[in-house]
């Protein structure tokens, strides 16, 4: 390792309550921790510019071993000089394993002990994802934060699937392991999470904590959750997840969620979240704000002549008007993905923000408070 990379750590600065203000460090910078991290799936945060998403705040993108295998591939990223080079991100990259999206993206998917046999959505190609392959191509693509390939079941379903996969998930964490010492990520300063599944299940749930937890990965992920269950489930599988969790290693909540879901689970203990929502929202004509969410399709916005929030200091937020933006989205212009995008990526950031200031403060029960009432409040 060069002298001046640095490996894979975590710290934990300050509690309050259940909820954590930690810091991340690997070999491509810091991230302060609760985070949110925008998806950017084929190595772009769609609509966004590498530097206006680090300009809002943003320390770390996620990308995904699915698409990018099949498009560039993994192997092509690599001769390119890994995915930070590609994509123009020299900050954090933290890539998901493959295995949730060949089972909502791929065609003629078969699971078994092995992996996961698919034909790809783009071209019918065939692929066999197994664990290690999935590590493989997370280390090609030059991955700071890897996850091991796990199977993630929709709710509702059967405990006794719940159970298999859950079983499955953690024969594959030791296989995803194997993996990554073979390929030197501990080296290299990466970093490998064990996924979490168990369904709605509370004993499987903390079965598959205690298992993962022989396993010595940098950092865990809770997996299998907001997939179909009302979101009191999801919180109480948090509740009953994350005391069992290592309190030194990050935890991140996948997939989740919104502004409120990552309000409740920081309460309850998460450091990191990825979604599309605010980058797909943004492109659906959706804005979140402060006061909740605003449809500028909708024509009550037609000749409203105010920001969608003139305090925000986002330039999307605070300068357009919502009469332009609605125009924007009706005409279907590129610009209204762009801005859109923009402000619900940068309203992300400032709640994350705010709620690591809280945290350090002694103040997340206020905070907490306080948002909620302007969501309730909503946008007048
Ligand atoms: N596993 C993986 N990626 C995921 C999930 C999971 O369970 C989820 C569930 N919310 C989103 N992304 N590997």
């Amino acid at each position: 390792m060069a002298a001046e990379t640095k490996a894979f750590s975590f710290e934990l600065l300050n509690t309050d309550g259940m909820a954590r203000r930690g810091r991340i460090t690997t070999p491509h910078g810091t991230v302060e921790t609760p985070a949110f991290m925008p998806v950017g799936t084929q190595g772009t945060v769609k609509a966004m510019y590498p530097g206006q998403v680090r300009d809002l705040g943003a320390e770390v993108v996620l990308g995904n071993t699915y698409h990018l295998m099949l498009r560039p591939g993994a192997e092509r990223v690599a001769r390119l000089g890994g995915l930070h080079t590609f994509m123009n991100w020299p900050h954090t990259i933290l890539t998901d394993s493959g295995g949730f999206q060949v089972m909502s993206l791929a065609q003629l998917r078969k699971l078994d002990e092995e992996g996961v046999r698919f034909q790809s959505h783009v071209d019918g190609q065939k692929y066999h994802l197994t664990p290690e392959r999935s590590v493989e191509i997370q280390g090609l693509l030059g991955s700071d934060i890897q996850m091991q390939l796990d199977e993630c079941i929709k709710l509702p379903a059967e405990p006794d699937d719940v159970k298999r996969a859950m079983e499955l998930s953690v024969r594959w964490a030791e296989r995803s392991r194997r993996q990554f010492e073979d390929m030197n990520g501990p080296a290299k300063g990466q970093g490998l999470y064990g996924i979490v599944q168990g369904g709605d299940v509370p004993d499987l749930r903390l079965k598959s904590v205690e298992a993962l937890l022989q396993i010595p990965f940098e950092g865990y992920s809770v997996g299998g959750l907001a997939v179909g269950e009302p979101q009191e489930v999801m919180l109480k599988m948090l509740e009953v997840t994350t005391p069992a969790m290592a309190a030194d290693k990050p935890r991140y909540l996948m997939g989740v969620g919104t502004p409120d879901d990552l309000l409740e689970s920081v309460k309850r203990g998460i450091d990191q979240f990825d979604c599309v929502m605010p980058t797909r929202a943004g492109r659906h004509g959706l804005a979140y704000t402060r006061f909740g969410k605003v449809n500028l399709k909708n024509a009550r916005h037609a000749e409203d002549p105010r920001p969608l929030d003139a305090q925000s200091a986002c330039e999307a937020a605070n300068t357009y008007s919502r009469a332009y933006l609605h125009h924007l989205v009706r005409t279907g212009e590129a610009l209204a993905s762009m801005l859109l995008t923009w402000n619900n990526l940068a309203y992300y950031q400032t709640l994350m923000a705010g709620m690591r200031a809280a945290i350090e403060n002694g103040s997340f029960e206020d905070f907490y408070q306080e948002t909620k009432a302007n969501w309730a409040r909503g946008d007048i």
